[in-house]
């Protein structure tokens, strides 16, 4: 078979073996540097997908996201944009580890290796990727630079220690952030996560709390999905603090409330064991034992069942009765929320409730719900037509009227103020483990916390550690971990703890654009030039941890003196899982899909030689646990990375999930068969008609030459707007039509000229093969996108802008003339058009052909 691409042979082609085809161009493409960015050309595009862990094999899920991204590189590239496409691997963290201690092998060596095949599985899917600026996080190179942005943070006074209870997963031995706490458990090992008292490294993102939740709404191009998901995690809270006097003292307790209304139905005041007024108690024995109990009972983010409680002997009067109120410790108050303080008020709220109940402590109702007593108490909603009682001033207000009133008398009695606060805890680094960055920090014996000396930076990691016991190995290795202050002579010890690996992802969008720089982490030019990321692709998964770290990490390296935007990510989308369907027999054992046989409408597979009948399941994301895996790399040998490219991109739009089928890759193979079959050496590349020509098909064959206008127009904005199945859709109608309609052979070669320049961003290995067989010298990359003739298409269509409060927040184009209802039925319709657009406005505002703004 001729596999040349320059396709000197006469032999007619078969597709057979399109891998190697494909290995031919990956390697010419490769040989002539096409995808590394020029330096300073004005129009700049930066497309980046999450780069992955690298566990050693690719998954379907890589394959969708970085085909995604590559689409959208190579179109962007081809519209005369200098793109910046590169890859790298997030190679600190447990797997590493965990292989290490299970298996004796070294963690580097072990990354390394993986690195190696994984980038030659990614290199097969013909990326666009410049693979110069490969960048690895373990590498000394790039953690060399962290170190340096860590003491920069700790320089600004963004980092600090601090002695905390903390997460803990007992099977990863690690601490976890708030955000790496899923339902209790480990975001890693599932492990439930218990409480330990230790001294770790926080990053200050609280700092940022305001700037973080209001900047979301200038995301524009961030899916509403990923926003509500991070402003509930910031979780804002309006309300007041309010300031209880202490009894036969002129001390007072401050309170958070968001319900300041309530406070004529204060009872009690619970505050957490950490409270300061708790050093009162420091020497009882008692509380001592209620306070370690308590530690150890605190959730973050979650409702305790049990509520310890603990009664002080002092009491706070109440700002408006002068009642006396009693004061307890208990664990359901947080210490590091509002001040650590409560005023409870148990007939309208659950936990005040419970432990007025277990406390026998008096309930007030001040909420009249309006129902004739029949609702029970606890009556927590809020409700606007609610009416106050027994509450003095506020009495028959509505608590909206009373929150206000309440605050104001509050303040003229200098006893309070409004308060906004925010559920965002800092974000603890610290990790006991070995593979990850070292902290550069030591502590002199003189008890000082020092900053390691930039000229002594990297600290690397001690390449030979011992795993064999349990426990931090690094704080094991003594000869790592004692060293001495140069400045002194004195002797000091190391920061044994780690960096989260998160740290390390939360910058590597910036080292992207100067991953040689030596001297600094990156290089301030390069940044400006290439910064903020114009397109960034990822799981929704990250819509918490990595996107919210990285939005806080731009904005501290920002105070700490770099310039750099504020928000690193333009445009964000999401991709959808790859799910599969699963089967599970008799046994409820899992049973791989291509094991299993379908005879009529049952569904069996061969054990020992037997027939066994399973069950079909539901269709679900492709795990090992379920079997449902499909290894990507075995596709791509098989029937090529252009039919696999294809397959993932043709069947839902990129944020849905996408099913995987093999007879739709088959069916999708067979397709591009037929077409490479059929044009193979069958016609000349032409790159544009030329007038003559022109004038010649006008007459003759209008409607084709229309046709392929309008494919040229519709195809460059369905990839602009990530609508690739609708895309691919239009290369099948392009190829039906040719096999359906006589073409005269001057527009022939245009026809399939056009299809090739179009579709090569989806199968460009495919597409480069056919067009040099017809004659084309180089690469269609290369190629400026193919323009379409305007006048040459019907349009009947307009462009019209949808506002938000009169904001421009996308254009439709629909066809002209089209009424209000009409419009508002084909956004209600097209899943890329946010539903609190019409879901929540109060009126619309509506001029024909040009404007339809929601007020909302
Ligand atoms: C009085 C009150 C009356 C409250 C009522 C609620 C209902 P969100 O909305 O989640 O922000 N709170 C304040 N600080 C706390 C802490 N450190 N640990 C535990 N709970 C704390 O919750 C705000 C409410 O949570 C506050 O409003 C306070 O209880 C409690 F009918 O004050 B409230």
């Amino acid at each position: 078979m001729d596999l040349e691409p320059s396709g000197t042979s006469t032999k007619k082609m078969e597709y057979n073996k399109p891998y190697l085809i494909e290995k031919k161009w990956q390697e010419l493409w490769a040989s002539k540097n096409t995808f590394a960015p020029i330096k300073n050309k004005k129009n700049k595009f930066y497309i980046l997908e999450m780069f992955p862990y690298p566990s050693g094999n690719i998954h379907m899920g890589h394959l969708r996201n970085y085909t995604i991204g590559d689409v959208i590189a190579r179109f962007y590239k081809s519209n005369n944009f200098n793109v910046l496409h590169p890859m790298g691997w997030d190679s600190f963290g447990m797997p590493a580890e965990n292989a290490a201690i299970e298996n004796n092998l070294n963690p580097k060596k072990w990354t390394e290796k993986n690195i190696e095949k994984m980038r030659g599985q990614l290199k097969s899917i013909g990326l666009s990727i410049d693979w110069s600026r490969e960048i690895s996080t373990c590498s000394e190179k790039y953690y060399l630079q962290q170190q340096k942005l860590f003491l920069d943070l700790f320089n600004a006074g963004l980092v600090y220690k601090k002695d905390s209870y903390v997460n803990w997963d007992p099977v990863d031995e690690t601490v976890l952030a708030n955000e790496q706490v899923i339902d209790g458990k480990g975001w890693r090992s599932g492990a439930i996560v218990e409480k330990k008292k230790l001294s770790q490294w926080f990053l200050k993102i609280t700092d940022f709390s305001k700037e973080l939740f209001d900047d979301l709404n200038q995301l524009e191009s961030w899916p509403e999905k990923v926003k509500t998901m991070q402003k509930n995690w910031i979780g804002i809270s309006e309300g007041a603090e309010i300031s209880f006097k202490i009894q036969n003292s002129d001390k007072h307790i401050k309170v958070f409330t968001t319900r300041p209304e309530t406070i004529f139905g204060a009872t009690f005041l619970a505050l957490s064991v950490e409270h300061e007024i708790s050093k009162i108690y420091e020497d009882n024995k008692e509380f001592k034992i209620f306070k370690e109990k308590c530690l150890k009972n605190q959730k973050p983010n979650e409702d305790l069942n049990e509520k310890f409680s603990f009664k002080t002997n002092f009491f706070v009067i109440h700002p408006f009765t002068e009642k006396k109120i009693p004061v307890f410790f208990s664990n359901y108050i947080l210490m590091d929320y509002g001040s650590g303080a409560i005023f409870g008020c148990p007939a309208h709220d659950q936990r005040d409730f419970d432990f007025a109940k277990n406390n026998k402590i008096e309930i007030i109702k001040v909420i009249d719900d309006r129902s004739n007593g029949s609702v029970d108490l606890p009556f927590c909603e809020v409700k606007k037509d609610s009416k106050m009682i027994n509450s003095e001033f506020l009495d028959n207000l509505n608590p909206h009227q009373a929150k206000e009133l309440s605050i104001k008398k509050l303040q003229e009695k200098k006893l309070g103020n409004k308060k906004i606060d925010y559920r965002l805890r800092d974000w603890g680094i610290s990790r006991q483990r070995y593979w990850g960055c070292p902290i550069p920090i030591i502590y002199r014996e003189d008890g000082k916390v020092l900053p390691v000396l930039e000229e002594d930076l990297p600290v690397k990691l001690p390449p030979n550690i011992n795993f064999k016991n349990s426990g931090n190995p690094l704080s094991a290795d003594s000869s790592w971990k004692f060293t001495k202050c140069k400045e002194t002579g004195q002797k000091a010890l190391r920061e044994t703890d780690t960096l989260d690996t998160f740290f390390d992802s939360s910058w590597y969008y910036l080292r992207f654009c100067s991953p040689m720089e030596t001297d600094h982490p990156f290089n301030q030019e390069d940044v400006k030039y290439w910064m903020p990321v114009d397109h960034y692709i990822g799981g929704v998964e990250h819509a918490i941890l990595h996107l919210l770290y990285s939005r806080f990490f731009s904005r501290a390296l920002k105070k700490c003196g770099y310039e750099i935007p504020k928000e690193p990510f333009k445009k964000l989308v999401t991709q959808g899982m790859v799910c599969h369907e699963t089967y599970i027999d008799e046994n409820k054992k899992w049973v791989e899909p291509s094991k299993v046989i379908k005879k009529d409408d049952d569904y069996y597979y061969k054990k020992n030689g037997n027939l066994l009948s399973v069950k079909k399941g539901r269709s679900e994301k492709m795990s090992k646990s379920k079997k449902n895996v499909v290894d990507p790399s075995e596709i791509i040998s098989l029937y090529g990375a252009d039919t696999a490219r294809l397959f993932m991109i043709s069947d839902s739009p990129p944020e849905r999930d996408l099913d995987w089928s093999i007879d739709g890759i088959k069916a999708t193979y067979k397709f591009l068969k037929k077409i490479f079959t059929n044009l193979y050496g069958t016609f000349t590349f032409t790159e544009d008609l030329n007038d003559k020509d022109l004038k010649k098909i006008k007459i003759s064959e209008k409607k084709t030459y229309e046709f392929i206008q309008k494919i040229i127009m519709e195809f460059s904005n369905d990839i602009k707007n990530y609508r690739f199945n609708i895309a691919v859709a239009k290369l099948r109608e392009m190829s039906n039509y040719a096999f359906k309609n006589k073409i005269s052979s001057e527009l022939k070669d245009y026809f399939w000229s056009i299809f090739l320049r179009l579709f090569s961003i989806i199968i460009p290995h495919f597409c480069d093969e056919l067009a040099k067989k017809a004659g084309f010298t180089g690469f269609l990359i290369n190629l400026s996108w193919p323009q379409y003739d305007s006048q040459s298409i019907n349009t009947d269509l307009v462009k019209m802008v949808i506002q938000v409060n009169g904001k421009k927040k996308s254009i439709i184009e629909v066809t002209q003339n089209l009424e209000k209802e009409k419009l508002i039925e084909i956004i209600k319709g097209n899943k890329n058009f946010s539903a609190t657009y019409y879901f929540n406005a109060k009126k619309v505002i509506f001029v024909k052909n040009k404007i339809i703004n929601f007020v909302i």
